[in-house]
Order: structure tokens, then sequence, then C-alpha cells
């Protein structure tokens, strides 16, 4: 089944026309704990593993999208018009052309991040899942949940973890076209979410020197210690459901953080390897350890970049601040 196939029978029996002149939809950034890296299917990003995120509340995407008269789509991003060549342009008009159906519909899209782009911080998935809300309400299809994420997951893989907010679990699914592969919100007491931070340290701004998804796809192809990725997954998803139980942070910002290390371990070992670590990085994650080794709980994860995010307990706020003078909180 191509993805064209996957959107008609997930929309079966829905309008094939907008409802409405425009829709604006808001989803969160969400931050994997224990990563998705590598696909099964590369064109319905199908995962190989489950992945578990926690989302980041009032930081992400706000897209609206309205039906336009000119023959051409016009997207933008945070204020300023998209030339049409660059990958986001691409990845929407790709998206786009799920929807237009027998009327060759064109679209309006204006997207606004309250993050930095492209610095590691998965705004294409708040983007995508912003943008599959988008639809749903302009064509008024009124989906569940675990249709809306197979329609983000469609756009961009992690956008399927971005429609909740808390901790959510992307289930890989087993079948061939992907209609068991969505995320779920997975129960967690408030107050134990509620007593951690995520520090967003983005000491880099540059673009990143290889794209997520073609070091993603590299690593699968050509690194012979990805044969172990798979139970690395289970055992840390295993164990941060452990640890979420008993409301251990600091079990949970190991596992992540060991994850973490696991999944840059696999790229580093990719043909040619993928290295998204500067001499910065370096640097604080070292920072890192050194403050854990005078007993303060502080541990990260870092996605397909070489930003940083600390994982850390409110109540030690005011440390974190004076070692990290630059860190912007985000309370859970
Ligand atoms: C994640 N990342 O779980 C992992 C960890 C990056 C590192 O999902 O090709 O942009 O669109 O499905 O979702 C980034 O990859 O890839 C990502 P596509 P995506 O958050």
């Amino acid at each position: 089944m191509n993805t064209h196939d996957v959107i008609l029978h997930l929309l079966s029996g829905k309008n094939k026309k907008p409802a409405l002149q425009s829709s604006t939809c808001f989803a969160p950034v969400n931050i994997a704990l224990i990563k998705y890296w590598g696909k099964r299917n590369t064109e319905l990003n199908l995962p190989v593993t489950n992945s578990f995120s926690v989302a980041l509340p009032n930081k992400g995407t706000t897209t609206t999208l309205c039906v336009n008269p000119l023959g051409y789509d016009r997207y933008t991003l945070n204020g300023e018009l998209l030339d049409k060549d660059t990958e986001f342009s691409k990845r929407l008009s790709q998206f786009c052309d799920f929807f237009r159906f027998e009327n060759d519909y064109h679209f309006d899209i204006e997207t606004e991040n309250n993050i930095p782009t492209a610095a590691g911080l998965a705004s294409s998935a708040s983007g995508f899942a912003a943008l599959a809300l988008a639809f749903d309400q302009l064509f008024e299809w009124k989906l569940d949940k675990s249709s809306l994420s197979i329609l983000a997951r469609l756009g961009s893989g992690s956008a399927c973890r971005s429609l909740w907010n808390g901790f959510v679990e992307w289930q890989k699914g087993e079948r061939e076209n992907g209609d068991d592969s969505f995320a779920q919100p997975y129960p967690v007491d408030e107050k134990f979410l509620n007593s951690f931070c995520v520090g967003l340290l983005v000491f880099e701004k540059d673009k990143k020197v290889i794209s997520s998804r073609q070091a993603m796809l590299n690593t699968v192809n050509t690194s012979r210690s990805y044969k172990n990725w798979p139970t690395q997954v289970a055992n840390d998803l295993d164990a941060i459901k452990q640890a979420i139980a008993r409301q251990d942070f600091i079990a949970l910002g190991e596992i992540s953080e060991r994850n973490a290390l696991a999944m840059h371990a696999t790229m580093l070992d990719s043909q040619p390897p993928t290295d998204f670590c500067t001499k910065k990085t370096r640097e604080y994650r070292e920072k890192i350890a050194a403050l854990r080794k005078i007993s303060v709980p502080v541990y990260f994860t870092q996605d397909a970049g070489p930003n940083l995010k600390l994982l850390f307990q409110k109540s030690t706020t005011e440390t974190m601040i004076e070692h990290f003078p630059e860190v912007e909180i985000i309370n859970l």
C-alpha cells in the first residue's frame, strides 16, 4: 500500500471538500526519552521500534491553513514566505498533495514556532501534528486521535507523538499498511510529571550537517551495531515504565541519557559515520557528568543534532540557572 491508498482508506466516507475557509491548530513539541531511530518502511514512516516521549507544554507550533484560489500553495514560516525549493516546503507540498482530491485544491499554510526552528528541537514533529489537526478541522473530518496520529506520522514519524501533553508512547505496530502504528498517551501521576523540568540548551544555532531523516536511513543501512538497537529500546522502555511507576526521577534520567547515547553510538558506527556532537556538546556533557559527581541529579538527552536537553527536578532549578545561565527552562 502506498501513502495515497493509506490516506484514502483513513478518510473513506469523509468530506473531500473543505468545509471551512480556514483553520488554526496548535501542537506541542515532544522530546523523545526513548528514541525513534530507524524505519521498517520509509514511505509510510513505520518505525523499527516503539518510542516514548514527553511533551513541552505551550512550546510548539501554531498552524493556520486556508484554501487559496491561486493555483499554487504558499507556505510561511514565522512570518516569512518560504522558497518552494527548501526541504521543508517540499515536505509540506508532498503532504498537501494527499488532500487535493479531485478539485486540486491549493493551500496557504502559516506556521509559527515558539521554539528555535531546526535547532534539533523537533519542530517538524509539532509542525506536522499541527498541520494534521488543521486539515482535520478544515475538512471537518472529526477523526479520532489514533487516526490523527497516523495522519501526522505520514508527514514526519515523530509528529505522531505530538498530539498530547505528558508522556506518550508510539506503538510501532505490526501491519504493513501501518494502521496499528500510532501514539497514545501514557498514564502518569500529575504530581510526578510536574516535579521535573526540561532545560533547552541551544549552543549551536547553525543548520545541522545532515538531516535526521538521512542519518537515520544511513544508520539502518550501514551500522553494524544497529542490530542491537531493538533490544536496547525494549529494555529501556521496560525500565522507564518501571521508573515512572516508582516515581523515580533518577532512574528516568539515567535511562533517557543512556538511550540517547546508544542512539548516537549506532550513528558513529555507520558508513560514513555521523557525529552530531561539536566541541561544545562534549563540554556540556562533561559539565553534566561533573555535576552528578557532586550529587546534583541532572541528565541529558540529545536528538539528531548537537544541542542538549537537560532533565532535572524543579527543586534544583536555581542550581541549573547557576551552572547553565543560558538555559531555557520548561516546567512540565
Ligand atoms: C525521535 N528523532 O524519537 C528521534 C530521535 C531524532 C532523534 O524523530 O523521517 O523528523 O520525518 O520520520 O521524525 C527525527 O526524525 O523523521 C526524530 P521522519 P523525524 O524524536
